[in-house]
């Protein structure tokens, strides 16, 4: 008869759930105990940081991962960075110990309390399973759920005594089944898509992080190009879902609804794949679309495609929707639009560099198959005018701008992608709710290249401060933090480079070694 344990492990390597992040405590070492050989643990030494590292690992997978965290304090450590997963729809299976249920009643030490109730509503589904025989069940919805459109992290609880209880016959049938959403719109909903957008007099396309896949990414290309429409990226950007440097692109759209709403004069028919309407983040109302546009949005997500302020909504798979919609758009003769502002390289060699220089020198040094992780808060539109990206899968931003991100999933989807280089571009207030990752980075060999831009501040809080009327604020300057030092103490190798010249030679050759490191730039403010 096999125990809880075997079953659960089984399920796990079934569904290629081999690499498991997490920090353990005594209510987990049970499920730990004996681990299998073919199973890899990679150690974050905070559960932000292991949650981080899965959400990036899950991202550049596209699997579902596990994610094992310590009861209460543990999970609720986890809970900032969560924030991020819920919004990128990343499929995390967060399990957390319990106290032995017979404690449970006592509230003994350990115990963590509504375990179910502490996740939400940050998790498609939260679960405690009622008695050990359900575990295996529990973990098997779990891990459909988490996979299952529109994804997302779920949650579940298990007593720590439950790992060495019999599993009942029945829970090997769990190791036969498959899940599947296949969720595809109807051809009646894309021809009258296409019809519309063969009509239209000046129509736009906009994806967004859900169609950020190789296949998709081609889609959006062939269907621009044959409708001759330009695209734009959704507000927010977490992902890149099209070609930077091809004509047809605009940009990413700005993030308050009348700057959006401005973007977008001129246009009659807005097409959207794979994103809310929108993620709009500063509040400065206006008009949603420009008056007498129309407005379709194609999403997994009921509750997105619910909430949406304006327009028609579909619930399908919005990269289905877009490789269909594609194969059948009739090629128009549109005029192609003008291409879009691009900046002068920028030639200061000035110290500290401006942020415009090193995204200049990241372009320059950076090989076409890598992957920037950026969490940079200030200088994003600077950012996005000079880094390129001409595939699927290149760049990576915490989806809810919940900081703590960057380096932890810089190092889980190079763990992911062992085959591209990574490169985590953090400012230096982001670098500090995740710095433990460079720990993990050094420990598991990851050869991630974390690049610290340096200007001592919440720059992008400061620029806030202007656009509130916010004055006289406390705690926005963070002078005298050694970063060089604090990775070398994690056993990462480090680097402070103030020059273009030094910064493109320290970046080439960390970008081809085989070990994490890092280089702490210091920059100047925007602006
Ligand atoms: N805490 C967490 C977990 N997430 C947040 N988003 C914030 C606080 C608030 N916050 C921002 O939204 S941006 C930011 C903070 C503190 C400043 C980040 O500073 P940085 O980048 O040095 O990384 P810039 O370029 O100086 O803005």
């Amino acid at each position: 008869m096999k125990t809880v344990h075997q079953v659960a492990y089984e399920l796990l390597r079934m569904h290629g759930m081999t690499t498991i992040f997490g920090n353990p405590g005594s209510n987990e070492l049970p499920f730990l105990s004996r681990f299998p050989s073919d199973f890899r643990y990679i150690l974050g030494l905070h559960e932000g940081v292991a949650l981080g590292m899965a959400d990036g690992y899950a991202q550049a997978s596209g699997r579902p991962v596990l994610v094992n965290v310590h009861s209460a304090a543990g999970l609720g450590n986890a809970m900032g960075v969560l924030v991020n997963a819920g919004v990128s729809h990343t499929p995390l299976v967060i399990m957390a110990g319990q106290q032995a249920r017979a404690m449970m009643a006592l509230e003994a030490q350990l115990t963590n309390i509504d375990a179910t109730q502490l996740p939400r509503p940050l998790v498609k589904w939260s679960f405690e399973p009622p008695r050990a025989q359900d575990v295996p069940a529990a973990l098997a919805r779990a891990i459909h759920t988490a996979m299952l459109p529109p994804r997302g992290p779920v949650f579940v609880s298990v007593p720590y005594d439950d790992w060495s209880a019999a599993a009942e016959d029945s829970a090997d049938l769990l190791l036969a089944r498959s899940v599947t959403g296949s969720g595809a719109a109807t051809s009646e909903i894309i021809d009258s898509l296409a019809a519309r957008l063969a009509t239209a007099r000046n129509p736009v396309l906009i994806v967004g992080a859900e169609v950020d896949t190789p296949q998709a990414f081609r889609a959006a290309v062939q269907l621009a190009e044959a409708s001759r429409t330009p695209v734009w990226i959704a507000p927010s950007a977490s992902r890149c879902s099209f070609p930077t440097a091809h004509p047809l692109f605009r940009g990413v759209l700005p993030f308050a609804i009348d700057r959006l709403s401005a973007k977008l004069t001129g246009h009659d028919l807005i097409l959207v794949f794979g994103a809310p309407v929108f993620r709009y983040h500063e509040y400065l109302p206006g008009g949603y679309v420009p008056d007498g546009a129309q407005l379709v949005a194609v999403t997994s997500d009921p509750a997105e495609a619910a909430r949406a302020p304006v327009g028609e909504a579909i619930v399908a798979d919005p990269q289905l929707a877009l490789r269909h919609l594609a194969n059948v758009a009739a090629p128009s003769n549109r005029q192609p639009p003008a291409p879009r502002w691009r900046p002068e390289p920028a030639t200061d060699r000035t110290v500290p560099l401006s942020p415009e220089a090193v995204f200049d020198v990241l372009n320059e040094v950076k090989p076409d198959e890598a992957v920037i992780v950026n969490e940079s808060t200030s200088n994003t539109e600077q950012f996005w005018q000079r880094v390129e990206f001409d595939r699927a899968q290149s760049f990576y931003f915490p989806a809810a701008g919940a900081l703590g991100f960057g380096i932890p999933a810089a190092v889980g989807i190079q763990l992911a992608e062992p085959g591209r280089p990574v490169i985590g571009v953090i400012g230096d207030g982001s670098a500090n709710y995740g710095i433990t990752g460079l720990w993990s980075a050094a420990h598991h060999r990851v050869p991630a290249t974390f690049v610290i831009l340096r200007n001592d501040e919440y720059g992008v809080l400061k620029w806030f401060a202007d656009a509130l009327k916010a004055t006289d604020l406390p705690g926005l300057d963070l002078p005298g933090i050694d970063y060089c030092a604090i990775a070398q103490g994690y056993g990462v190798r480090a680097v402070r480079i103030a020059t273009r010249d030094g910064l493109a030679a320290a970046l080439s050759r960390f970008i081809a070694s085989d070990s994490p490191a890092l280089i702490e730039v210091p920059i100047s403010s925007v602006g």
